[in-house]
Formats: structure tokens, C-alpha cells, sequence
């Protein structure tokens, strides 16, 4: 992997309605993310924040179901922007939300460079909606639909090109909890899901062995998007939609190894984590093991 890591934190939370969440790079931080990268002998800068504007209301849906969508453009745009700046320069990005809506921004940067780009989307979720699907209106639940091109222009126009990926090139881990439109959506575009199931009769080493070899294929990056809500809420109670019934810390950090030791993953980035409905910031802590993980950290 890249020996040095450009880290860039969006504070967003208007992706969906619970506050807090954008305090999460924050906390993650706080939880040692860069002294972590260091000791396993990585080069890191740390960029910042983006800076996100606020809606003079909260959680307003337009005519489109979509909450608060000007201000999540606007984010997403200036993310883009700034991974393409670290793109340029070569760095390995390591993004921290925020909510999930800011994926969209992070492979409108990334993916630009590449020309088939792959994604684990590691998640309870499939974040697959658009305004018309959506049962909530929360732009969290939409940012892998519309880097396949799908929803509102404004939001699959960001970074200038659409789509981002292919279908064919994407794979859900840990799914557990996907909304009607969104079924027929990963039927339609024929998306690769291994969901609780599959993870519960194979086992997490197998699923991994099988989506790395999925998503590397025919690619030539892969970008890491992972939503703390994946896990067990046991293990990871900080965040705004836990789902039961999730992969324990245990088996993702095993994923998270099987990642490293592939050394396939060319950017990434870890979200949802909201300090408000965390334990002891146990969902932080959690973010920062896998984190040491995915980036190669042996005991011995
Ligand atoms: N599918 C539901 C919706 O669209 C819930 C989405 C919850 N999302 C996230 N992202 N935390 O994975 O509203
Ligand atoms: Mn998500
Ligand atoms: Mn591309
Ligand atoms: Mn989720």
C-alpha cells in the first residue's frame, strides 16, 4: 500500500436526521487514527475538515424526497474536489465521516483516476435508493445509487461525469436491512451481495476471499467504503440506523486483514460513527482497530 495517507474528515449529518453524527471525525481522531497509522509505519497528513454549510431549516424534503439536498451538494462537490488534490499528488485518501451521503463526493474524486473502479460497500445497508424509492427522504441512503449514475442530476452530476462505477464492478458485504426499489435495483443491475446469510453459512472468510476476487477482476483500484452500522450494534452502538444481527468486530476485523494482505484497497473510508449514541466511544475505538487493520497492523 501507498506509504503515505492524506486524511480528510467531513462532518456532515444532514445526509439523515440524527445529530451527532457529525462529530465523527472528531472522535475518531480523538480515538488515536493518525498515531495508529504512524506506528505501523505510515506517513500521514492529516487535511482537515470540509467545511459544510447549514440549511436555515433542518431536514426539509423537497419536491424530489430528497432532505437538505443543496447543502449535501455543495459538500460532496468541495470533498470531490479535495481528493482529487490528493489523488494528484499520489497520497493514499482516508476519508471520515460524517454520515454515509458523503461517499458520493469521496468516488466522484476517486474514481475519476481510474478507469474501473471497484467498491466494497461494507453495510448493513445497500444504499441504493433514489428520492423515488426512498421511504425516508435521507440522502444516506442513496450515495451508491447515484455513483452508478441513478437519482437527482445534482447529485450524480457531482465531479462533472457520471457514473462513477459499474454494476458489474461493485459488492455489498453484510447486508441485512434493503428497501424494495433498492431489491429491485441490485436484481435489475445484477450487484454482487453477500448478505447475513451468506455470511452466516460461509463464514466471513470465505465471503472475503470471494468478493476480493469479485472486485479486483476487472479493475484497477478499489475503494473501501465502510459504514459502521455493518457491524453488530453490540459491537458498534454508535450510530443512526443500527440493523441486529450484523458481523461482530472480530469477524470484520478479520475482513479488514484479508483486505491488507491482498493489498487491493486504494482508498477508503469509515462512517456513521455519532458520539451521541455511542458507549463509552466504544464505535470510535472499533473505527480505529479496523482502520490498524486494513492498513497491515500485525501483532507479531
Ligand atoms: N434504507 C433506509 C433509507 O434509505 C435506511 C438507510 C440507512 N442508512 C445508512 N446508510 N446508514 O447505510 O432511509
Ligand atoms: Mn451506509
Ligand atoms: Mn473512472
Ligand atoms: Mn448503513
Amino acid at each position: 500500500m501507498n506509504k503515505k495517507i492524506s486524511i480528510i474528515g467531513v462532518p456532515m449529518d444532514l445526509g439523515q436526521t440524527r445529530r451527532g453524527v457529525d462529530m465523527g471525525p472528531s472522535v475518531i481522531r480523538y480515538a488515536g487514527v493518525v498515531e495508529r497509522l504512524k506506528n505501523i509505519g505510515y506517513e500521514v497528513e492529516d487535511r482537515g475538515d470540509i467545511e459544510i454549510g447549514r440549511p436555515s431549516e433542518l431536514d426539509v424534503k423537497n419536491e424530489d424526497n430528497l432532505k437538505d439536498l443543496d447543502v449535501v451538494v455543495k459538500a460532496n462537490q468541495d470533498l470531490a474536489d479535495g481528493l482529487t488534490d490528493v489523488m494528484n499528488e499520489g497520497n493514499f485518501p482516508l476519508v471520515l465521516g460524517g454520515d454515509h451521503s458523503i461517499a458520493i463526493g469521496t468516488l466522484a474524486g476517486v474514481a475519476d483516476k481510474y478507469e474501473n473502479l471497484g467498491v466494497i460497500w461494507y453495510d448493513a445497508h445497500g444504499d441504493l435508493n433514489t428520492g423515488e424509492t426512498s421511504p425516508s427522504g435521507n440522502i444516506h441512503g442513496m450515495p451508491l445509487s447515484v455513483s452508478l449514475g441513478i437519482g437527482h442530476p445534482s447529485l450524480t452530476e457531482i465531479g462533472g461525469y457520471a457514473p462513477k462505477i459499474k454494476p458489474e464492478n461493485i459488492v455489498i458485504v453484510g447486508a441485512r436491512s434493503l428497501d424494495e426499489g433498492e431489491r429491485k435495483l441490485i436484481k435489475e443491475k445484477g450487484i454482487k451481495v453477500y448478505t447475513m446469510h451468506e455470511i452466516d453459512r460461509m463464514g466471513m472468510s470465505q465471503v472475503m476471499e470471494e468478493a476480493i476476487e469479485h472486485v479486483s477482476k476487472n479493475t484497477d483500484g478499489v475503494h473501501l467504503s465502510l459504514d459502521l452500522d455493518a457491524l453488530d450494534p453490540h459491537d458498534a452502538p454508535g450510530v443512526g440506523t443500527p440493523v441486529i444481527g450484523g458481523p461482530s468486530y472480530r469477524e470484520t476485523h478479520l475482513a479488514m486483514e484479508m483486505l491488507a494482505e491482498k493489498g487491493i484497497i486504494t482508498s477508503a473510508e469509515f462512517v456513521e460513527v455519532n458520539p451521541i449514541l455511542d458507549t463509552k466511544n466504544q464505535t470510535a475505538i472499533a473505527a480505529v482497530g479496523l482502520v490498524g487493520s486494513l492498513f497491515g497492523e500485525k501483532l507479531l
